[in-house]
């Protein structure tokens, strides 16, 4: 097979020919070799960083080295590949996930131990590849972890942005936003690959040629930008198997360079080569409504092309004729973003390939999939016509043609019902006419997923009501998951070792249906004395964590009580704010010998505001102007402790969640799409208390409702409520606490006054009223259940034990065979 270059290749191999070694002297000396030639310092003298910059070049020496084996094996197998392509990522930390994937945790630790040094410290080094703002990018990056787990053939591409999510700074409980450099000193967990680029086009015009006798489309475009690869492996746990996430950089490219010099004006041609690299820079610090963003498009279509081109390219160097594309190709569109692939693929086959439109608009139908994120019609993206026609003038021709197509299909289907034909239009009329990319993926994904079983029934029954009475068939269910590895291996070890030796293997981390055996042994009292230990020991070091942040002293007797995610109105964290206000008042009345009966607790709430969001802004306002007062309070002491976590991020939850007692999911039932936070924390025994939403509805069919804390209104109930508006009374509990806020009982009167206004005065849109009564029941029930340990711990491990299904390996499985139609590929080494 070789030829002329088997004796050079068989040269090679004999100088390269065994794996890289992981006993402890081997790790080593590869790590003093890092820290003297590729960090550059003296292997004499070298600091917490460095010796953390060389350990994760020696961990990423392993790292690629089963990746080139995984590719290698992939082409040589060529699969159908899974190619997973999202606008974000949150992928956290990499090294302690990265060693631990790899099974060489112990060696490393043992490795740095010689040498002087601790693994967890060293781990504390690494900052937090945070490209990207909440659930949507977390949950990729969990898909991201099953998939190499798997051994499924799969790539993952999106945007390599040089500043990720806002770094949240507090200051006199206001929030700031800075950004966050997170490449200022180096990324050693990417691969920068100068040689893997493309170049992508924007502007210019649309005309036409004949060719061969037939009349063509060309895009004659004004502007070239190059699309640079960066590679990041993902290993897989317990296989060799390491697939790749590739992030495109942009950077100028030399075409559009040669065009300004001809021009001679030499400066300018500098300062447009920068301007080139602004597509790549910033990621938007929003999870909903970017209308109207050109920078928000080019992104879009930049990481898009880029990406199809790389596809296109692998596809070709085995394949003739796109006839085989979609039995080696899967496109999975994460949430709307990437939703301009579809008229991408349509435009690459039609103009360039010169596939006829019907044969090209089959194959775009058979390979690409989409899954929703969002509730409501508001999170999904539209893009104003000009806009779009304005930076890509072919795509836009292309969409219309599309709808054109649609809407005479749907006039067979529904005939001259103009109402629904509007409502099923690409094209949205109005004000500012804009193409909603959702319908383009409708109109031609094989798949649409909901990612629960409520959220699927709200897409069904009211998001695209139109599109489901028509391809009811398109609709699936595929409830999120979250990864096993990362939020019980990685960020609860205690608890890893409790599950194993209870279950007597290792097995669950790879499947983790197991898990569900721990459920024969909620009562057993040794069982309970080591969890108890655990989560003292986690609790420990988040209250240290507390203290160092906040200089806030927490009693480890105290139940934690922790609300982490995105601050939004319809997670109601200003629900949980006052029902703290709530509890606060009730123990200022009482007497000392009630206050005996109180249940401590220490109330921890994180996450960042949208910079633009100012009702969020105003909640993380309330939050510390209710801390300073309550625990400063003699009156309280440790009954009762508030505690904002500054810059919550993926390494944060990896330390908050396994010391939690209690976490509340607040979302006005129908809001949440599913959650994850959720099951992150139903995984480390943490109790929830939460509403009838998402995936928490799923959560109560695992364990029991009666192993958790469910209240507030139902999802059918929520329209009917509305509609009563302000005939619709909250308690006399609530109006009382509103009252405090807005009488300047923690200050800010006049600064509060528009937040209250949200929940009052016939607004309170999130039913915060309406819930707030089943709210503080619930908050009753789960003090009651503190006080006896014994049922308070075994409700903890049958929580852990009902979270198999909310693993997202069950997730891509299912999307694997339901969706994607692809095969795992498991390299042999
Ligand atoms: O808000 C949803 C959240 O409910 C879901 O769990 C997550 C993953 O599917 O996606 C979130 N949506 C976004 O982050 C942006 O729409």
């Amino acid at each position: 097979e070789l030829g002329d270059r088997k004796p050079k290749v068989e040269k090679m191999f004999g100088l390269m020919d065994e794996f890289l070694k992981n006993d402890s002297i081997s790790l080593q000396k590869d790590i003093l070799d890092h820290v003297e030639f590729t960090v550059a310092r003296s292997r004499f003298s070298f600091d917490d960083f460095e010796a953390y910059q060389a350990l994760a070049h020696s961990v990423r020496d392993r790292l690629i080295e089963r990746w080139h084996d995984t590719h290698q094996y992939f082409k040589k197998k060529d699969p159908k590949r899974i190619y997973f392509l999202s606008l974000e990522f949150l992928m956290g930390r990499s090294l302690t996930n990265s060693v631990t994937n790899l099974g060489i945790q112990d060696q490393y630790a043992d490795a740095l131990t010689q040498l002087g040094f601790e693994f967890e410290v060293l781990a504390e080094q690494e900052g937090d590849a945070a490209l990207g703002n909440g659930g949507l990018a977390r949950f990729a990056a969990c898909q991201m972890d099953s998939l190499a787990t798997l051994d499924y053939p799969a790539w993952g591409y999106g945007l390599r942005y040089q500043y990720g999510l806002f770094r949240q700074i507090i200051v006199d409980g206001f929030q700031h936003e800075q950004p966050d450099f997170w490449l200022n000193f180096g990324n050693p967990w990417e691969i920068e690959r100068v040689h893997v680029s493309y170049p992508v086009k924007f502007y210019g015009t649309v005309e036409e040629e004949v060719l061969n006798g037939k009349k063509c489309k060309i895009w004659i475009p004004g502007e070239s930008v190059e699309a640079v690869a960066y590679d990041n492996p993902i290993p897989g746990y317990g296989t060799r198997n390491a697939i790749n996430l590739r992030l495109w950089a942009a950077k100028p490219s030399d075409q559009y360079d040669m065009e300004s010099y001809t021009t001679g004006d030499y400066i300018n041609a500098i300062v447009n080569r920068q301007k080139a690299e602004t597509i790549s820079n910033v990621l938007y610090p929003d999870d909903r409504s970017y209308q109207g963003k050109e920078l928000r498009l080019k992104q879009q279509y930049f990481f898009v092309s880029a990406s199809l081109q790389d596809i296109m390219r692998r596809f070709k160097d085995l394949h003739r004729s796109f006839d085989e594309f979609p039995e080696k190709v899967a496109l999975q569109i994460n949430d709307t973003h990437p939703s301009i692939s579809i008229a991408e693929v349509m435009r690459v086959l039609v103009d360039e390939e010169h596939l006829d439109w019907s044969k090209a608009w089959d194959i775009a139908c058979r390979i690409f999939s989409v899954t929703i994120h969002a509730v409501q019609p508001e999170g999904l993206e539209k893009i104003p016509v000009d806009l779009l026609g304005s930076v890509l003038p072919r795509h836009l021709e292309i969409i219309y043609e599309i709808n054109y197509r649609l809407m005479e299909e749907l006039k067979k289907s529904f005939g001259q019902d103009y109402d629904k034909l509007s409502r099923m239009s690409i094209i949205e009329e109005g004000a500012v006419k804009s193409i909603r990319m959702a319908n383009l993926s409708l109109a031609c994904c094989h798949t649409v997923n909901g990612v629960s079983r409520v959220h699927l029934e709200t897409l069904k029954t009211r998001v695209f009501k139109d599109f489901y009475a028509l391809w009811p068939q398109k609709f699936q269910c595929k409830t999120n998951g979250v990864t096993q590895r990362r939020w019980i291996v990685v960020s609860n070890p205690s608890l890893c070792s409790i599950i194993s030796k209870w279950l007597g293997t290792e097995a669950w981390i790879r499947n983790v249906d197991l898990i569900a055996g721990l459920r024969e042994y909620a009562k057993d009292p040794d069982l309970h004395t080591e969890w108890k230990n655990m989560k003292r020991v986690n609790k420990m070091r988040l209250a240290e964590y507390i203290e160092t942040l906040t200089s806030v002293k927490v009693s480890l007797d105290a139940m934690f009580d922790v609300q982490i995610k995105r601050i939004h109105e319809y997670k109601r964290q200003l629900l949980n704010m006052l029902g703290i206000i709530h509890r606060y008042d009730c123990i200022k009345n009482m007497d000392e010998s009630d206050k005996r009966r109180v249940v401590p607790r220490v109330c921890i709430i994180g996450g960042k505001a949208a910079p633009g969001y100012e009702v969020a802004k105003k909640i993380i306002k309330l939050c510390h102007a209710v801390a300073d007062k309550v625990n400063n309070d003699p009156d309280v002491g440790d009954l009762l402790k508030v505690v904002f976590i500054p810059d919550y991020n993926v390494s944060v939850a990896e330390l908050v969640i396994p010391g939690s007692d209690l976490s509340q999911h607040l979302s006005t039932a129908g809001h949440e799409a599913s959650g994850t936070g959720c099951m992150k924390f139903l995984m480390n025994g943490c109790l929830l208390l939460a509403t009838a939403d998402g995936s928490a509805v799923e959560i109560a069919e695992e364990i029991g409702a009666e192993n958790m804390f469910l209240f507030g209104a139902k999802v059918d109930e929520v329209p009917a409520l509305r509609e009563k508006g302000t005939t619709l009374k909250g308690s006399l509990q609530f109006a009382r606490v509103v009252r405090m806020v807005r009488d300047g009982y923690f200050g800010f009167k006049d600064y509060f006054k528009s937040l209250c206004d949200t929940v009052e005065d016939g607004g309170d849109f999130y039913l915060l009223g309406y819930d707030f009564a089943s709210y503080l029941e619930a908050q009753a029930a789960a003090d009651r259940a503190f006080v006896d340990q014994e049922k308070w711990t075994q409700m903890s491990i049958l929580s852990t034990a009902g979270s198999g299904k909310f693993s997202s390996d069950r997730t891509i499985e299912e999307y694997a065979q339901q969706s994607w139609g692809i095969e795992p590929c498991k390299c042999p080494f």
